[in-house]
């Protein structure tokens, strides 16, 4: 899907910025175009506060001159915008796949509205086509690995679990200082419970299922932006 759509889906969400909002600003290439559109408003004098969700996106949030702030000092947010992997019908969520799905899932859930904007693409009727990310505190790695992938049996997983990095020999290591492990399910069919189920391990920091957070969906397609809610 070419950027110019994506670009669309992230100005559909600008269009519901107002004055004075403390925004989430999301991660990803989706996620870089609403701060870039966001940038030229604020340039023109838009009066916003807004909190990034990875270093990166504070990086270019900082060269557009976009007034950052922090979590300890605002307790709640607006809104969030945000990318997404995977989009289902009831806007339930896969995060993760750029890395940042921690400080994402604490920005949305400290906002008032979460909106998200992705290219067509990102839509199926069941979640876990794309690899579920979870994220995993490095002590213990290897019996927070086995417990995960009992959790996978149980939950039917047809692929295994994959240390994101580790072919490369080279770890990912997110903004927190964890690891992420990619859970290949090819569908999920009880999400809620596989939440549950991943949280009460120990060693999982947090998982990339976004369930019943987002209010809205702005679908780019070659047709035009498509509003889900
Ligand atoms: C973030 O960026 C992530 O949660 C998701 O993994 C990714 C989507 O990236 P893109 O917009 O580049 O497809 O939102």
């Amino acid at each position: 899907m070419s950027e110019a759509l994506k670009r669309q889906a992230a100005a559909m969400a600008l269009s519901e910025v107002r004055p004075g909002m403390r925004l989430g600003l999301g991660t990803g290439s989706t996620a870089r175009h609403f701060v870039d559109l966001l940038g030229e408003k604020v340039a023109a004098g838009l009066d916003v506060i807004c909190v990034p969700t990875s270093e990166a996106t504070a990086r270019q949030a900082q060269e557009l001159n976009i007034p950052l702030s922090d979590l300890d000092t605002l307790d709640r947010l607006d809104l969030t915008v945000d990318g997404a992997d995977e989009i289902d019908p009831g806007l339930n969520l896969i995060k993760g796949g750029g890395g940042a799905l921690l400080r994402e899932k604490i920005v949305a859930a400290a906002s008032d509205a979460m909106v998200v904007i992705a290219d067509a693409s990102k839509c199926v009727e069941a979640l876990g086509r794309f690899p579920l990310p979870i994220e995993v505190n490095r002590f213990g790695l290897g019996a927070t690995r086995h417990a995960i992938e009992q959790v996978l049996t149980h939950h039917g997983a047809q692929g295994g679990l994959k240390l994101r990095g580790e072919e490369a020999g080279n770890p990912f290591v997110t903004d927190g200082g964890h690891l992420i492990l990619d859970a290949f399910f090819g569908r999920i069919s009880q999400p809620e419970a596989l939440s549950s189920d991943l949280l009460n391990i120990p060693g999982v920091v947090q998982h990339g299922l976004f369930l019943k957070m987002c209010s809205k969906a702005y679908v780019a397609t070659p047709n035009g932006v498509e509003e889900l809610k």
